[in-house]
């Protein structure tokens, strides 16, 4: 507990901070005003412990929209997280960590306040230990929502905490159901210089219901995600743990510039559709040292839908998953698509380690997604007991409606994959390519798929390519086919 008189002192600098804004004389009569204002409102949100805004003493003018360089590779990222001026807790604004008190308002009124000062050097929103019940919130920009030590924010049971909201326009509807779909339990649209981290604290969707509505067919909307940003970029998320998401987990879209390092995200394996990250129409993404349990893919690089996702035309591109590891009976370590339809390229995939799955690297597309799949390096991936090693295959007629255009086929070409080992898996690679649509330029060395029975051959159809050091023997369509020029590794 701080002292009456600090909390003067540092009530000073904030008024101090607000009024350093306004120099000109001839702005007096409105300073004025705009100190009355702020008084009123800080006495409002004064609680009994009224914690005043603390102005953080290593914030510097100059540097808060300095600290984000997005770097070729993300290791080079020096982990520095950006200071904000000023720092307050949800208690500061009466939040009841108890979790049974709803936090709904509170976090909405919180963040109405905290982005009074994107322009005035940022701000933070500290999430103390406790469990912090909550509807949907939005974030705002240079702004950092910190989660201490033992921190749980739990996502609201009722459906209408999550609103509904405009479908994507890269999907023309919801991706479950026709029309809006369920807000994510933490959203943002159009922000930057944004940071969710902490001390490895929790945010729980508490998607039990969610699933059970899918389950009994009896969704009406589809579900939110536990982290959705849109239009946004300089985003960093980290050290945190995220869990029982309703839907995909974090569903960057429309972005650039994000960084995911460092994250736990767990979900049950059987909960339906609970991807790890999805970056969607994204470009300069880095995903790093994370560990991933869930019911659906680990990472799920996208691009919109059909008809929708090729009229919008946005890529996902410049992409690297790096140092992730996790399970997902069901599903797949890395997969890309089948949303694909802007296009996805230059995607690097490095260090992945995938156990007890379906497949460790699925690429996912159909006729009518339109698109393009290009340069995807996938190297240094070790999986054990994973059915299906490396599977290409087409969607089972999966389509937003009926004006879908069946013309329309995705181009894929220039997949290079390298040092792969798998131990115990099933099935050698299915690789199902389109018809008038070969995948070309498939390249493949070094990768041992070991534990396979002596039958177990690879499914090769409608695809090009050329390996070198592959065991078990691989396809005559890959067998040393065509030129190896074009293969960058050979
Ligand atoms: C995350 O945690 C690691 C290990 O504790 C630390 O080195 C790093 O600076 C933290 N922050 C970010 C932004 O990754
Ligand atoms: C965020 O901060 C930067 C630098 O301080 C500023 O230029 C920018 O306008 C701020 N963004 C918003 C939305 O206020
Ligand atoms: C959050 O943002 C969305 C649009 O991005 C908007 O529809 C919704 O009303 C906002 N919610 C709140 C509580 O402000
Ligand atoms: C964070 O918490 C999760 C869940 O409790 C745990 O599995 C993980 O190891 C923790 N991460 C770190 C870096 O402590
Ligand atoms: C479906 O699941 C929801 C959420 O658990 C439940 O409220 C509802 O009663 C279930 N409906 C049916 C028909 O089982
Ligand atoms: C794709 O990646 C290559 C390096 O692999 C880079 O030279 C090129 O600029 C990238 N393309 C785009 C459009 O960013
Ligand atoms: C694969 O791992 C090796 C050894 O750690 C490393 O030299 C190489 O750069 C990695 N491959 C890629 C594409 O990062
Ligand atoms: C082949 O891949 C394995 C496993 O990733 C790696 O240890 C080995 O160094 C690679 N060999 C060559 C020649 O690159
Ligand atoms: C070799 O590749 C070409 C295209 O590059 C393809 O037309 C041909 O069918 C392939 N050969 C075999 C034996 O699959
Ligand atoms: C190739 C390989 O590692 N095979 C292993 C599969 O799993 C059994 C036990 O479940 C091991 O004994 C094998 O060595």
């Amino acid at each position: 507990m701080q002292s009456e008189e600090k909390i003067m002192e540092s009530e000073k600098l904030n008024l101090h901070a607000l009024v350093g804004k306004f120099r000109k004389p001839s702005w007096a009569p409105f300073l004025l005003l705009l100190l009355t204002l702020a008084i009123i409102i800080s006495l409002q949100i004064k609680t009994k412990s009224a914690y005043p805004i603390r102005v953080s003493p290593f914030y510097g003018s100059s540097e808060s929209d300095q600290w984000f360089v997005y770097p070729e590779t993300c290791s080079g990222f020096s982990g520095k997280l950006p200071r904000r001026k000023v720092v307050l807790s949800i208690k500061d604004f009466g939040g009841v960590g108890d979790g049974k008190t709803s936090n709904t308002e509170t976090f909405r009124r919180a963040v109405r306040y905290m982005q009074g000062f994107a322009d005035r050097g940022g701000s933070q929103l500290n999430v103390p230990a406790g469990t912090w019940l909550t509807g949907s919130f939005n974030l705002t920009s240079n702004f950092t929502l910190f989660l201490e030590k033992d921190a749980v924010i739990l996502g609201s049971q009722e459906t209408d905490e999550w609103p509904i909201i405009e479908p994507l326009p890269s999907y023309g509807r919801g991706r479950e159901r026709l029309g809006g779909r369920h807000i994510s339990l933490i959203h943002g649209d159009g922000l930057t210089n944004v940071v969710i981290t902490g001390q490895n604290g929790t945010i729980d969707g508490q998607g039990k219901m969610w699933w059970d509505l899918w389950w009994n067919r009896t969704l009406q909307h589809t579900r939110g995600h536990l982290l959705e940003l849109k239009n946004s970029h300089n985003i960093l998320i980290s050290n945190l743990t995220f869990r029982d998401s309703p839907f995909w987990t974090i569903h960057p879209v429309y972005c650039r510039n994000v960084i995911i390092r460092g994250m736990t995200i767990l979900a049950p394996l059987n909960a339906p559709n609970t991807d790890g990250i999805d970056p969607d129409s994204c470009t300069n993404v880095c995903i790093e040292d994370c560990y991933i349990e869930s019911g659906d893919d680990l990472v799920a690089v996208k691009s919109g839908w059909d008809q929708y996702g090729i009229a919008m035309a946005r890529p996902s591109s410049n992409i690297i998953v790096r140092r992730v590891s996790g399970t997902t009976p069901t599903c797949s370590g890395v997969g890309i698509g089948s949303e694909m339809s802007g296009g996805i390229f230059n995607i690097t995939i490095d260090h992945l380690h995938v156990w007890n799955s379906a497949a460790g690297v699925r690429i996912k597309t159909d006729k009518g997604r339109g698109g393009y799949i290009a340069n995807i390096k996938i190297s240094n991936i070790t999986m054990d007991r994973v059915k299906v090693p490396i599977r290409f295959s087409r969607g089972s007629n999966d389509h937003p409606d009926d004006r879908w255009d069946p013309k329309a086929v995705p181009k894929v070409k220039g997949i290079y994959i390298t040092n792969v080992v798998s131990v115990n898996s099933t099935k050698a690679p299915v690789l199902q390519g389109i018809k008038d649509a070969q995948f070309e330029e498939i390249c493949m060395k070094n990768i041992s798929l070991l534990g396979l029975a002596a039958s177990a051959t690879w499914q090769c159809e409608f695809v090009s390519g050329f390996t070198s050091q592959v065991f078990p023997s691989p396809c005559p369509q890959l067998h040393k086919n065509g030129t190896s020029s074009w293969c960058s590794f050979s």
